[in-house]
């Protein structure tokens, strides 16, 4: 017997192999006969669950017999990738696996291949998730994740001569051997229906629909511990007698089966498209199933351990949720819901509690993505929650008036319209009430008070006079009015609920923090300064080097002597005082090039393109989106397409490192112009790569269907990659880290965690370019008032495009964005023409230090170096430590 993962209880390869024939015969998912790949990787990843039972099992035996705090994440999104090279690293059985294939006649990494990814997300927030759950468990710590169980996790992209096509992707199609059905564990959710006020006054919201969220668990290990955690997936029903047999009978079977299917629908597809009211709508069933259903677990779990006495007050000593971005916001009404009208409460103990539970991470500056709702929709599906919304909408008026009184209306009207959760509606009675005693107290201008006196008389209106001089003391009347506009809609605004019922909100970069602070919620900030922190992002080292990137984890491992570094990433530090080693250069280079010589045949698999393993391999894969600008990216190459047509074969040789670009990312449906960027990419790379005049010297390659396995076998090959949004924009990215990690150099903006990344790799190891999210506004200002002149070689650039090298398409549109052409774009909002003289210059530069590889690998090596501070371990210690006061939890 060993110690490890699985305490005193490794299995050795023998066992795992009977333990897989045993589940390829008994746990039926494919039919009996041949024992063929897909089925080999059913029975391998049965085999492992079995052992990951055992460990949840003990894990939450324990936590409960101690009546641990515990800290609840609660996501929209999971972006988990494949489960099972995972799980086996983290429980230290690669190898035994790899053993017990063999003898079974089949190649572990072929069956690690059959499973589908999890894409239960859209990208980076998602990501994050899944990277917190890992760290989590790996460090012990009392948590567990909460999110939805979408049959149709993002689509499936397929790349054609007409740019982007989206498939839905049925991921659960074959069965989902990682999870666990708990179908003794489901609540009710109810949706619509009215708000009554019971016998002794409580409200009672009643009537509606009401569906069920039954729970899926799945397993999260921990690596090297015993520790596994619980990732909860909700997925929705409707109650049997739901289902109208007497329709049935009569032969209307869309009735009989009318609430069934529109209680499943809810869980179908992860982010259904809002743009129609009915998209809308599924929406926020999916927010409120999700929020309504974790609260009652977690309230149920903690009554459950608080035995016979529950003292509501304890709830936060015991329990933290972690709101991820704006989509869970209904925790905050849902669980006041629950404390005052089905524990009996009283509002103020509720919301106090509330506050003291509940915290908010902000993953993102762009104003569209943050969440508004309809009133009106709100109201329709969540009466109850609007009522309660209300309440804290005008607390929160309340304490702003505390603080900056009721005699400057102005100043009020200010902040009251940056900081309401309701937007566009009425001030509360209460405040009309409490402005008239303040401004008849208040030692005002007996003209201004007249006129206010005058302006109240009319009932209904909520507009006031009032004055101040300006420096000629001259008077002049300001209209300060709190009155909605008829013509803007009633919005409720989930970020302001957010900061106001959370007890701590927090960015994801140092950059990203300060702008939330002095920006985005700067009225905020200056309110309740205290809640606001800052928590860099960061990625599990286990999968995105460790089990990624055996090759350089072997070196790594070797030079600082053990696999410490692996769950204590701090000693990736040491490799910089090796980064001059010339034998250590040479092994680095040999382990990249085979990641390199994987990427190509990855590459001509799919794609069908052929690239040199020779080339510099440098990466754009993220999310399509204008403010992380793959248009930046492309608009260069195409220039350097130009250049190297314009001159002789020795020139451009001389000129240019042979490049192969890479793009991989999806576009948003029904984002236009996105999808416009990927055609503009891919026929960029059909004409480049069959011109016989360039042949290595350039390929341009979109890959399709960018997910988690893809990233893992790109990001290991990988020697440049593009992080080059518009600064102030990008939040923190978490790629960047990763490519960072696999010793890769970063060409960036200062925005998000690139500015942390140049720190800790050094200035002379990460290609910095561009305009610094200070000067961002000013730019834009020049160019909305026409004093922007582009660099020629910019207008030189749209000019060949549109003479038509790259085929038939009209790329007017694209184009046209970048100039301020009112009717296609929004005057190169995201400053591509003012980037691209620095970058194509930055670019210039990377070539130089390509050429010399020796400084190309130092560069490399200090790279990787420098990411010790990028691990979700560090992040997730942060977390513990400052927001949600848990402590790790060794197994006994
Ligand atoms: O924090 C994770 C990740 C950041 O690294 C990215 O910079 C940011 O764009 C992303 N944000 C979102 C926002 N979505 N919404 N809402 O995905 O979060």
């Amino acid at each position: 017997t060993q110690e490890g993962s699985l305490g005193n209880f490794l299995p050795d390869s023998a066992s795992i192999a009977s333990s897989i024939k045993y589940h390829a015969e008994f746990t039926p998912t494919l039919s009996p006969g041949l024992f063929e790949l897909p089925k080999a990787y059913y029975a391998t990843a049965e085999s492992v669950r079995d052992m990951l039972i055992i460990n949840w099992n003990a894990t939450y035996n324990y936590y409960e017999k101690i009546n641990v705090k515990q800290a609840y994440y609660i996501s929209m999104e999971y972006l988990q990738g494949r489960a099972l090279l995972n799980a086996i690293g983290n429980l230290e059985l690669s190898g035994a696996y790899a053993d017990s294939l063999r003898r079974l006649g089949y190649n572990l990494e072929d069956v690690a291949r059959q499973e589908p990814d999890a894409a239960l997300g859209n990208g980076g927030l998602g990501r994050l998730a899944s990277c917190f759950l890992d760290s989590l468990a790996t460090l012990n710590y009392p948590a567990w994740g909460y999110g939805l169980r979408y049959e149709y996790g993002l689509f499936k992209q397929l790349i054609t001569k007409d740019g982007q096509e989206e498939v839905a992707e049925n991921w659960l199609e074959m069965g989902n051997p990682w999870e666990i059905v708990r179908n003794d564990i489901s609540y009710p959710v109810k949706f619509y229906g009215e708000v009554i006020s019971g016998p002794d006054g409580n409200k009672q919201w009643v009537g509606g629909d009401d569906i069920t969220a039954v729970a899926y668990d799945v397993p999260i290990p921990g690596y090297k511990t015993k520790t596994t955690i619980n990732l909860r997936l909700w997925s929705t029903k409707v109650a049997p007698e739901k289902f109208d047999l007497g329709a049935f009978n009569a032969g209307d079977h869309a009735k009989a089966y009318a609430a069934m299917k529109s209680a499943e629908k809810i869980c179908y597809v992860l982010y259904p498209g809002d743009e129609s009211v009915e998209g809308k709508t599924l929406r926020l069933k999916q927010q409120y199933t999700l929020c309504s259903a974790s609260l009652h677990d977690i309230i149920a779990c903690f009554e459950k351990r608080s035995g016979e006495t529950v003292t509501w007050e304890k709830f936060p000593e015991k329990v933290a949720v972690q709101m991820n971005d704006t989509h869970p916001t209904l925790c905050i009404p849902e669980l006041i819901r629950i404390l005052v009208d089905v524990k009996g409460l009283i509002w103020k103990e509720a919301w106090d509690i509330t506050r003291r539970t509940v915290a908010y991470t902000n993953h993102t500056v762009l104003p569209e993505a943050l969440e508004k709702w309809s009133l009106e929709l709100m109201q329709e599906l969540l009466p109850r929650h609007v009522e309660i919304i209300k309440i804290i909408d005008e607390e929160l008026i309340h304490e702003i008036i505390a603080e900056y009184g009721s005699e400057d209306l102005d100043l009020l009207q200010k902040k009251l319209k940056e900081m309401r959760i309701l937007d566009n509606i009425e001030l509360p009675d209460s405040i009309i009430e409490l402005l008239n005693i303040s401004e008849e107290n208040s030692a005002v201008d007996p003209i201004e008070e007249a006129e206010i006196l005058e302006e109240d008389i009319k009932a209904t209106d909520d507009e006031y006079q009032s004055e101040e001089l300006d420096e000629n003391d001259e008077k002049i009347t300001t209209k300060v009015t709190f009155e909605p506009d008829p013509n803007l809609p009633k919005l409720v605004r989930m970020a302001n609920l957010c900061v106001a019922g959370g007890k701590v909100v927090n960015g994801v970069a140092e950059i990203h923090s300060e702008i939330v602070k002095n920006e985005v919620f700067n009225e905020f900030y200056k309110l309740w300064p205290e809640k606001f922190q800052n928590k860099t992002n960061g990625v599990t080292p286990r999968r995105w080097i460790s089990f990624c990137n055996p090759d350089l984890s072997k070196i790594i491992t070797k030079l600082t002597g053990s696999e410490d570094w692996i769950k204590n990433t701090e000693i990736l530090s040491t490799l910089r005082k090796f980064a001059d080693n010339e034998d250590l250069q040479s092994e680095w280079r040999e382990a990249k090039r085979k990641n390199k010589i994987k990427v190509a045949s990855f590459l001509k698999e799919k794609t069908g393109y052929i690239v040199s393993p020779d080339a510099m391999f440098d990466v754009q894969v993220k999310r399509i989106h204008e403010y992380k600008r793959q248009l930046l990216n492309i608009m260069g190459i195409v220039y350097r397409y130009k250049k190297m047509k314009e001159m002789s074969p020795e020139d451009r040789e001389q000129k240019f490192v042979p490049r192969v670009c890479i793009f991989g990312g999806k576009a948003f449906a029904t984002y236009v112009q996105a999808k416009r960027i990927v055609k503009f990419i891919t026929d960029v790379g059909a004409t480049v790569n069959h011109d016989q005049d360039i042949g290595d010297l350039l390929k341009v390659v979109f890959v399709p269907d960018y997910n988690v396995s893809v990233a893992e076998v790109l990001i290991p090959g990988s020697e440049l990659s593009q992080h080059i949004s518009t600064a102030g924009m990008e939040a923190s990215g978490t790629s960047n880290m990763k490519f960072s990690m696999n010793g890769c150099i970063l060409i960036g903006t200062l925005d998000g965690a690139n500015v942390e990344i140049r720190e800790e790799v050094g200035e002379d190891n990460f290609f910095l370019f561009g305009a610094r999210a200070h000067e961002i506004a000013a730019l834009r200002k020049e160019r909305a008032e026409g004093k922007f002149v582009a660099d020629p070689r910019f207008e030189e650039v749209k000019e060949f495009v549109r003479s038509g090298v790259f085929g038939p398409y009209n790329y007017d549109e694209l184009m046209g964005s970048l100039e301020g052409n009112e009717g296609y774009g929004r005057a190169d909002y995201f400053l591509v023409g003012k980037d691209f003289p620095s970058y194509i210059e930055c670019q210039d530069k990377v070539d130089e230090a390509y050429r010399d590889q020796k400084r190309w690998t130092k560069m490399s090596i200090l790279n990787t170096a420098g990411s010790y501070k990028f691990s979700s371990d560090r992040t997730i210690h942060e977390y513990a430590r400052d927001i949600w006061k848990i402590d790790p939890v060794e197994l006994p």
